[in-house]
């Protein structure tokens, strides 16, 4: 077979990537390792950028988007029964969609099949061959039958565990990373949100999240030990340990039922440098990962997609090398600084092991400044509703 762009990897940044290529009569093969069905399945992400609504407008897969999200202005930060407001319109003029990755990638497949556009899924043994050549192909396998894609350029978006990282030669990459020790405990339930806006809690006891997907439907975290196993925790449990972290008066208005899903997700910071090795790019987790504290993992994988999307169109549209060579560069950029944005509120929100009575103080202070300062609270709105691309 042969193509423009092989991508690797039908999440949300390997399908929003083929589908903007094809508004721009530029195609693409994706390549999926599991089905459509068990990338569906994933519970993930529930905030999203005006950077990334504006992309699935430009790809032409915004209507439920717009139909079915929700706006939300400004969060609430809590700690111990204190509770305050972070005004996003107030500070940057720009709100963000509560709208789950899942449905962001539902609409994207969708208008993948409705283009026709080619995915494989159930792929096997990837290898991505000559990328630093003029002349790259991608073998795999489906069902035992080895197949291979030349094609001009392979954009890497197969997350965190793929094979396109390490494609990149070790003497090549840099790669930089912070593990958390703690994990978040999540759970999504079909109850009535406890507040019409996010809940960021950090208590002694230890950060809580209350978030939601629809007006029925929440997600709730708790800040949990590594050792924890999701069975060690029934929903009982989950719930009264949640009420211990959120201001009483929210405790008192939750309503609780019984668990659709339960996960223990662990925290990292990880960056890969360059984003870029020959005719291979790295696009989102494949290249970098943030604590959820700051929702911007699949945000950011947004900013990556609009930068090579840019770049492959003016290499097609105009010959111009400018956006591939300038690609990693201008992503990782972007990239640090929400690491660091994710970093400093998960350093802000969680309790860590060892941590002391200073510490806790220290911590209340800074929450304290940045409910007090205008300056402070216009800094943490302006990263949470998205930097600038
Ligand atoms: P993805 O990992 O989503 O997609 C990569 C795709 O490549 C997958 O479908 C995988 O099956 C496929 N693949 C892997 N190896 C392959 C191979 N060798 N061949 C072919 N295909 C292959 N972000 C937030 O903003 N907020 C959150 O609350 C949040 N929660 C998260 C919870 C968990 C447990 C995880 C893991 C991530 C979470 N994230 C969150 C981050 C997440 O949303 C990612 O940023 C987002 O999925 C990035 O999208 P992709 O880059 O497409 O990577
Ligand atoms: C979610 O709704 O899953 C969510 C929202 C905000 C975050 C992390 C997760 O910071």
């Amino acid at each position: 077979m042969q193509t423009q762009v092989a991508i690797i990897g039908g999440g949300p940044s390997g399908l929003l990537l083929a589908q903007l290529l094809h508004r721009r009569g530029i195609d693409s093969i994706v390549l999926e390792r599991k089905t459509k069905n068990y990338v569906l399945g994933r519970i993930r992400a529930g905030v999203l950028e005006q950077g990334l609504v504006r992309l699935m407008e430009e790809a032409g897969c915004a209507d439920r988007l717009h139909a079915e999200g929700f706006q939300h202005d400004g969060t609430l930060i809590s700690y111990g029964d204190e509770m305050f407001r972070i005004d996003f319109k107030k500070h940057t003029g720009k709100p963000v969609i509560v709208y789950g990755q899942t449905e962001v990638t539902r609409d994207l497949y969708e208008a993948r099949e409705q283009a026709n556009g080619l995915i494989e899924f159930n792929v096997e043994n990837v290898v991505i061959n000559g990328a630093d050549t003029d002349n790259p192909h991608v073998t795999y396998a489906v069902h035992g039958e080895i197949r291979r894609i030349e094609c001009d350029f392979v954009a890497g978006c197969d997350g965190f565990h793929g094979v396109s990282r390490k494609t990149i030669p070790t003497d090549v990459r840099r790669e930089y990373e912070k593990v958390y020790p703690f994990g978040w405990l999540g759970i999504l339930s079909k109850t009535p949100p406890v507040n019409h806006e996010l809940i960021y809690a950090n208590s002694p006891r230890g950060f809580a999240l209350a978030s939601m997907r629809n007006e029925s439907l929440c997600r709730y975290y708790i800040q949990c030990s590594l050792d924890d196993d999701v069975e060690d925790w029934s929903d009982d449990a989950f719930w009264e340990e949640f009420k211990k972290r959120i201001p009483a008066d929210q405790a008192k208005q939750l309503i609780t039922g019984p668990s659709i899903e339960k996960s223990i997700a662990p925290l990292r910071s990880f960056v890969t440098e360059p984003m870029r090795w020959g005719r291979l790019f790295l696009c989102g987790d494949a290249a970098h990962i943030v604590p959820p504290t700051g929702a911007k993992g699949l945000n950011t994988a947004a900013s990556d997609v609009h930068y090579l999307y840019e770049a492959l169109r003016g290499y097609y549209e105009t010959s111009s090398a400018d956006g591939i060579d300038a690609y990693s560069a201008k992503a990782l950029a972007r990239v640090w600084k929400t690491e660091r944005f994710s970093w400093w509120f998960s350093s802000l929100m969680h309790r860590y092991p060892g941590q002391t009575a200073f510490d806790h103080r220290i911590q209340v202070a800074e929450l304290e400044f940045l409910r007090s300062n205008e300056a402070a609270q216009k800094a943490m709105a302006e990263n949470y509703v998205g930097l600038p691309y």
